[in-house]
């Protein structure tokens, strides 16, 4: 694993906005199919849809921060999602990655 995530909540809304963090590792032949309330990851190569909310062998864990938390976590690497933002707040927050380079001699920053 190679690359890091990590999110520090700045102002919460009143309800959803949840981080939605699934035990699927992302890979190369894979495309999102839906986003809205839930995620199906498709699969190019077998050509089969996984409906991460419905399919037994994936677990998730579901983190609310509060403002000023931080979250850490392998968000280049595994499938996740941000649960539906309801009421009149705003979610903001403010994130940063880091990874290496191909030839791991280099960092890089971005956010
Ligand atoms: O805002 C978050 O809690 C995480 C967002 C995220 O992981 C992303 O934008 O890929």
């Amino acid at each position: 694993m190679d690359q890091v995530s990590f999110f520090i909540a700045l102002q919460v809304p009143e309800s959803g906005g949840e981080l939605v963090v699934y035990s699927l590792p992302w890979q190369e032949d894979q495309t999102k199919l839906t986003s809205s309330g839930s995620l199906s990851v498709f699969s190019k190569t077998s050509k089969t849809a996984v409906h991460l909310e419905q399919a037994p062998e994936v677990h998730k864990i579901v983190l609310k921060p509060m403002p000023g938390d931080m979250i850490l976590f392998q968000g280049g690497q595994l499938w996740h999602r941000v649960a539906t933002v309801e009421g009149a707040k705003d979610r903001i927050t403010f994130g940063d990655f880091l990874g290496f380079f191909k030839d791991k001699n280099k960092i890089a920053y971005w956010s």
